[in-house]
């Protein structure tokens, strides 16, 4: 794994309506990847949408943070899918205690370059994402999963 220099760290501070709260970092590695890791308290048990959504902005909560970072206007989907907005991280799952452990590795969200994700925000949501398999006329948009629970805007970290 690459050290100090020239390696991109990212990390966001989640921050939701109830007791929503956590961290998350980013770390781009040597094959070109984005390795995504942390852990969200307060969550209801069971699975959350996980999504990079296109703004940094959260003067109205997570509401303003956009719609998914989709930078190659695709339909919404899984993680594996071809087609799929880049934001599209799938679920994160909280155990019966409310604390969801992330550790998710993606080759959609850089650090850096036209489709950097810094700047953006990552959002925690109320229901499971249907990954655009659910019929419900959001799953090719949202995956339908609901209300945004929590939200961080993704900063550049030291590197060192
Ligand atoms: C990239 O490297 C990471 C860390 O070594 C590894 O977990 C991941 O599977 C690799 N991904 C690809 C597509 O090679
Ligand atoms: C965000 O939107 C949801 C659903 O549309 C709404 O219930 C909630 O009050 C909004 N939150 C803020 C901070 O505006
Ligand atoms: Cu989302
Ligand atoms: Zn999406």
């Amino acid at each position: 794994m690459e050290t100090g220099k020239g390696t991109v760290k990212a990390v966001a501070l989640i921050v939701g309506d109830n007791n929503v709260k956590g961290s998350i970092h980013f770390l781009h590695q040597s094959n070109g990847t984005t390795h995504v890791s942390g852990r969200i308290t307060g969550l209801s048990p069971g699975l959350h949408g996980f999504h990079i959504h296109a703004l940094g902005d959260t003067t109205n909560g997570c509401n303003s943070t956009g719609p998914h970072f989709n930078p190659l206007n695709k339909h919404h989907g899984a993680p594996a899918d071809h087609h799929r907005h880049a934001g599209d991280l799938g679920n994160i799952l909280a155990g019966p205690d409310g604390v969801a452990e992330i550790s998710i590795t993606d080759s959609q969200i850089p650090l850096s370059g036209v489709h950097s994700i810094l700047g953006r925000a990552v959002v925690v949501h109320a229901d499971p994402d249907d990954l655009g398999r659910g019929g419900h006329e959001l799953s090719k948009t949202t995956g339908n999963a609901g209300a945004r629970v929590g939200c961080g805007i993704i900063g550049l970290q030291s590197s060192v």
